[in-house]
């Protein structure tokens, strides 16, 4: 008999189903593991090969566990509300119900082929009454505590599909769902206070498993600022302007201060002559999205109000501007603007030639090794706190000005350079020469080579020059020093021009900064470093100078420490049909009244038209008789609320549904969240990290705070899966026509190829293309396990090689499937089976069971079909995970490193289970080795088993 998967497929689906194993125990003794996948958001063409890849995987894992005895829940269901069913219905007149039914019968029938594991009896589905009920409940709860409200805010408004899209489903501007651009609409709004949670959001992250890249994801969305509000006021007026930076060291730097289009003191500000121009400019504005308003790369673009502000620090007179990169919704919606150290400001500040003032140097870094160069650097604080208005680092070395050159720009901190009259230049060498730098080049533009300073190759470059500098001197405790460098030297008329260019602000040291910094490329220097230009803080750290500059200013009533979020409340309401209706009335009497708990669940009505309405309103606004009700404080007239939920709703909780899900009484009972609660291992897709991963571990701790759920978090691990691309390297697209449908490869390979392939193609964390290739490769390595199984003689013993390389295989197993490195365990499956074809005749009767055994979570249908041939009554999913023997994987070879000192110097293959005294015993008898240690005495040993050995002598 041949291997034909399609004769054997079906037959063993069926029996799993009706022999109902699968089906987790609400009480057992034995330990729980619940192992969830994202459930499938419903879509016409069915289930995607993406999708199977994390189902197949997960389902792998719940099987092994279950195996291992774990009380496994391994649950679906149906995420179903949602605007694709809603937009197919406007096409087609078909009710989303219908659809939603006949998707689910497709997605199941789908599923089911691939022998999935899943506890078919506890399925949920988001657009089932009895589920959104609860949905609605968790509203209710939100809204009694005040963590929902209704506010009037400028949304993301998607003229296409004419509803209002949360900033999460706007992607680069564009609508999530359809792609087109999306604009900004003035819209009463349902939000959620995600916010309140923001620090358990980012704290609790400490108690779960999820990759760093998910962690780090989350904790930039949530987007953590620590700063400082400073208070600007108005120069004519008590208006205070409160910017929020997180610069408060580069305070002496601010030249305008710029304000959001929206900011409504820009009335009150704009002068009578500068009106037409600032109204002209907001409405312009208007028109943009904020995504588009805050890109770096932008044009920066503004207008003058024609009005001043104060500095705080130092009194100056600054002038209020308005300008679109700053959004209204941060900080106080409005920016102090530091040209010379940010990005942004810098843009902004070229484009309408705004000052550009210096006040933060670099520092020098990790220079910690050359005392002497510290010694200068020292100095250099010293003489910038000396010197209120020094501009600029200077070391002083001998006669010199040195002045740090950082590669070009800043890039080699470690490299300095210095210029001298060329009359001066023997004495300059003999003084770098002292400071042990050895001169490599000659001709008077010498080169050096320090050999005390990170060892190797920190080169100091000494330019002369010819130029009467005259009056360019820096004045230093009574004495007079020169100041030049080579690079400066080249651009100096420039710097001159400049400097005649700034009438009044022409000092010497600032000019040759700002040379230094823009440079050739023209750009802000943005990092930390040391306070120059800045009075009272001249020489102190950015770090310091953040904390003393807003005690200072806190003394002053102008400002405080404040901290400020990137995430905004959650825009919880969506205008269109298909969603859960918001469980609120609203009263001309009584404002917005809950629907009272014992009315819930509140049902979606039947509809003729799904038709946006276009107003901003759902099209459950038309429903007269659904929409008039009394209201239920006063029995007076109402309304009902007709926005619905969007579709991340009913994807908040659906996980502690599945512990319960036909409890009518409460969304799960108890005991159950309990005992099954956190989830240990959830799988899905890495776009959901910064939307459905964030918005239900704000809803399931809102839901610990009110004693529902069980934990501080709900998800234990977390892991993300590699999207599949087509063989042609895109995405799978119908319009390309490359999509691979699971149906067409089960049909044709099976469902067991279908799900090594899924887990062979590649690391499981990375997206892969498809290959038909690597999927026909899986079906013959099928092939092979059929024909070496059902042609096995009984009887026969394993020989040990063959013994060891099966406990070699469990033993992978246990590792890779925990490290999710599926991948490699079915390369192991393949290898073993060429090793079994080697040795023919060693392989047992006991070894095939055994590999049949842990073949079964990856390929379970042709694990049954073999096992029954081989004459095995029960089901192979009954059986017992095998524990792998020490004792026979001990002549596994591994390399053993050989450290001297904790340094390499020998690596040698021994068996993986050697002991530290036959490791060292090796060790020493190396030739190499015996060099080393060589009438030395040997202090230490320090033995990793299996890894390394280090002698310490
Ligand atoms: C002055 C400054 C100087 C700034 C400097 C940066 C560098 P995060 O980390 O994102 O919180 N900012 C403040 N409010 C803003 C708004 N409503 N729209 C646009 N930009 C705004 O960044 C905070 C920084 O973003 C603030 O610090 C401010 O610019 C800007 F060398 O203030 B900073
Ligand atoms: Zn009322």
């Amino acid at each position: 008999m041949n291997y034909n998967p399609q004769a054997i497929e079906k037959k063993w689906q069926d029996f799993w189903k009706k022999s109902g194993f699968y089906q987790a125990e609400d009480v057992s003794k034995k330990p729980k593991s619940y192992i969830l996948i994202e459930f499938p958001y419903l879509s016409g063409q069915g289930l995607h090969v993406g999708h199977a890849r994390s189902y197949l995987a997960l389902d792998a894992v719940a099987r092994k566990k279950r195996m291992q005895g774990f009380n496994v829940l391994f649950p679906i269901g149906w995420d179903a509300f949602g605007l694709p069913a809603e937009n197919y219905a406007i096409k087609t007149g078909i009710h989303p119900k219908e659809t939603t039914a006949k998707n689910i019968v497709n997605y199941r029938r789908q599923l089911e082929s691939l022998g999935l594991s899943f506890d078919w009896s506890r399925e949920v589905n988001t657009t089932d009454p009895g589920y959104y009920k609860w949905t609605q409940w968790i509203f209710l709860k939100l809204f009694e505590r005040g963590l929902a409200y209704q506010a009037e805010i400028p949304v993301n408004w998607c003229p296409s599909c004419k509803i209002g899209l949360a900033n999460e489903e706007v992607i680069s501007g564009t609508c999530e769902r359809c792609g087109a651009q999306t604009e900004k609409k003035l819209l009463k709004q349902w939000m959620l206070k995600i916010t309140a949670f923001a620090d358990r959001l980012i704290d609790d992250l400490k108690e779960v498993n999820f990759p760093e890249t998910i962690k780090s994801q989350q904790i930039n969305w949530i987007g953590k600022s620590y700063g400082t509000e400073i208070s600007f006021k108005v120069e004519e007026g008590e208006e205070l302007i409160k910017v929020f930076t997180t610069r408060a060291d580069t305070i002496f730097g601010v030249t305008a201060v710029v304000l959001a289009p929206e900011n409504s003191l820009l009335e009150k500000l704009t002068k009578a002559e500068n009106k037409e121009k600032v109204d002209e400019y907001i409405a312009q504005a208007e028109d943009k999205s904020d995504f588009e308003r805050a890109k770096v790369e932008k044009e920066k673009t503004g207008v003058f109000t024609g009005s001043y502000c104060i500095n705080p620090v130092n009194s100056e007179k600054v002038p209020v501007w308005a300008g679109d990169y700053v959004v209204a919704g941060y900080g106080g919606g409005a920016v102090m603007v530091v040209p010379a150290h940010d990005k942004r400001d810098y843009d902004f500040a070229k484009k309408y030639n705004l000052e550009i003032n210096p006040v933060i140097v670099p520092e020098l870094g990790n220079i910690k090794e050359d005392k002497e160069i510290e010694l200068a650097f020292e100095t250099v604080k010293e003489i910038s706190r000396a010197m209120d208005d020094a501009s600029i680092k200077i070391w002083f070395i001998g006669t010199m000005a040195v002045i740090p050159y950082f590669g070009r720009i800043f890039s080699k901190p470690a490299d300095v350079d210095c210029g001298v009259r060329r009359e001066d230049f023997t004495k300059a060498k003999n003084v770098i020469e002292n400071f042990g730098y050895q001169k490599i080049a000659d001709k008077d533009h010498g080169k050096f080579k320090t050999s005390t300073y990170k060892k190797e190759n920190t080169i100091l470059e000494i330019g002369t020059f010819d130029e009467d500098l005259g009056d360019n001197l820096v004045n230093f405790d009574g004495a007079e020093y020169r100041v030049a460098a080579p690079e400066i030297l080249g651009s100096f008329y420039r710097v001159k021009a400049e400097k005649e260019r700034r009438e009044g602000k022409n000092d010497l040291e600032r000019a040759i900064f700002l040379e230094l910094i823009s440079g050739t490329e023209e750009e802000a220097f943005v990092d930390y470093g040391i306070l120059i230009n800045s009075g009272e803080f001249n020489g102190l750290s950015s770090k310091e100078a953040i904390e003393e500059i807003a005690e200072y200013l806190e003394k002053k009533g102008a400002g405080r420490k404040t901290i400020q979020y990137k995430l905004r409340d959650w825009v919880f309401s969506r205008q269109h049909y298909w969603g859960e209706p918001i469980p609120i009335i609203h009263c001309k009497k009584c404002g917005q009244v809950p629907v009272p708990e014992s009315d819930l669940p509140v049902e979606l009505p039947y509809v003729e038209k799904y038709q946006p309405t276009g107003t901003g309103e759902s099209p459950l606004s038309a429903i007269t008789d659904w929409v008039d009700v009394k209201c239920p404080k006063c029995q007076g007239p109402a309304k009902r609320e007709t926005d619905t939920m969007p579709n991340w709703a009913g994807s908040n909780w659906y996980f502690m549904r599945y512990v319960d899900p036909k409890n009518d009484k409460a969304l799960a009972g108890k005991d159950k969240l309990k005992y099954w609660l956190p989830v240990d291992w959830y799988n899905g897709g890495f776009e959901h990290t910064t939307l459905h991963l964030l918005y239900s571990r704000f809803i399931y701790k809102f839901l610990y705070d009110i004693g529902i759920a069980p934990t501080l978090e709900p998800y234990q691990r977390r892991t993300s899966h590699g999207i599949v691309l087509a063989e042609d390297n895109r995405k799978m697209s119908k319009s390309f026509g490359n999509v691979v449908n699971p149906d067409d490869v089960v049909k044709e390979y099976g469902a067991d190829t279908l799900r090594l392939y899924e887990m062979f193609m590649g690391p499981f964390d990375q997206a892969i293309a498809w290959s038909t290739n690597g999927m026909k490769g899986c079906y013959r390595f099928l092939q092979k396990v059929w024909n070496i199984v059902s042609e096995s003689e009984s009887g026969r013993q394993s020989s040990p090689a063959v013994i060891s390389a099966l406990h070699k295989l469990i033993k992978k197993i246990d590792g890779d499937i925990e490290n999710t490195k599926f991948n490699t365990i079915i390369a192991g499956f393949m290898e073993f089976i060429n090793f079994c074809q080697e040795k023919n005749k060693e392989v047992g009767q006991d070894t095939i069971e055994i590999f049949l055994i842990i073949l079964s979570p990856f390929a379970p249908h042709i694990a049954e079909e073999l096992w029954q041939i081989l004459g095995r009554k029960d089901s192979i999913s009954r059986e017992k995970w095998p524990e792998y023997d020490p004792k026979f994987i001990k002549d596994e070879k591994v390399d053993l490193i050989i450290q001297i000192n904790g340094k390499v110097r020998d690596k040698i293959e021994v068996r993986s289970d050697i002991s530290e005294e036959e490791a060292k015993a090796v060790a020493l008898s190396l030739e190499k080795i015996k060099n080393w240690v060589l009438d030395k005495e040997i202090k230490k040993v320090i033995f990793v088993p299996g890894r390394l050995i280090n002698i310490v002598v």
